[in-house]
């Protein structure tokens, strides 16, 4: 099969933005709303069971305070002060790209590779965070960005991949998607598509089984290796 396009999952993958990025918008939002929250590193671990912001809150509520203090429109509106912070975080130039994914995306343009990216993450956080470090048409580098509530099920459901393999007019068999966590994994193994891991402190331990391959970093990622794996052969 030929590889035609590469699925790139964000948060986690293309850059480390959990821990210093949305661990800390959160905060900052749940100050500015004067809530005596405060999710620190260890808490946010646990919580990142739980794909999407909103969805996040409302796991914090009922798993851990267990009780409803903000109804769904207070969360509604409290992720989109998070979604404030996060994104002058990221004007600022505070999160950059994992090492090796910028240039791993300018050798796909260069071999007519489409780029993708399928995340759990809103929207305009893609959009500010690709700004931030691949300049001012850095979207454009994408032809389908799949994000947040585009999708009713976030991952693990395979939604947001099968949403995105349509609006590439695609067959899984012709992608590979990048991943960081087990939810991740298994949304894009659910919708065909074959994954390699690249862990980080959060997800290290996760179960990875049906991954492809697992890596530490991007060092030994490269469009040939990705051919490999979907079974290009050499031309
Ligand atoms: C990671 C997520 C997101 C972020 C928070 O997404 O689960 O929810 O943690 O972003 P992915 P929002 O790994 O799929 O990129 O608050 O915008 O949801
Ligand atoms: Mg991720």
């Amino acid at each position: 099969m030929k590889l035609k396009c590469i699925i790139f999952d964000v948060d986690g993958t293309m850059a480390d933005t959990e821990r210093d990025g949305h661990r800390v918008a959160f905060n900052l939002a749940f100050d500015e709303k004067e809530l005596d929250w405060h999710w620190n590193e260890a808490l946010y671990s646990e919580l990142l069971a739980v794909t999407g912001g909103k969805e996040r809150m409302n796991y914090y509520q009922t798993g851990f305070l267990k009780q409803n203090i903000l109804n769904q429109q207070e969360i509604k509106d409290l992720h989109a002060i998070k979604t404030k912070h996060y994104i002058q975080l990221l004007e600022s130039g505070k999160i950059p790209l994992r090492k090796g994914v910028k240039d791993l995306i300018k050798v796909a343009k260069k071999q007519n590779i489409t780029l993708a990216i399928s995340t759990t993450t809103t929207p305009v956080n893609v959009t500010a965070l690709l700004k931030a470090n691949l300049g001012e048409n850095a979207e454009s580098l994408f032809k389908v960005i799949a994000a947040g509530d585009i999708v009713k099920h976030k991952k693990p459901a395979p939604d947001i991949y099968y949403y995105a393999l349509k609006k590439l007019k695609l067959k899984a068999d012709n992608c590979i998607a990048i991943e960081d966590s087990e939810a991740g994994l298994k949304s894009a193994v659910q919708a065909g598509i074959k994954t390699i891991v690249t862990t980080n402190k959060y997800t290290q331990n996760q179960d990875f089984t049906q991954a492809q391959q697992i890596h530490s970093d991007f060092s030994q990622i490269d469009t040939q290796l990705l051919k490999n794996i979907i079974g290009e052969t050499h031309v």
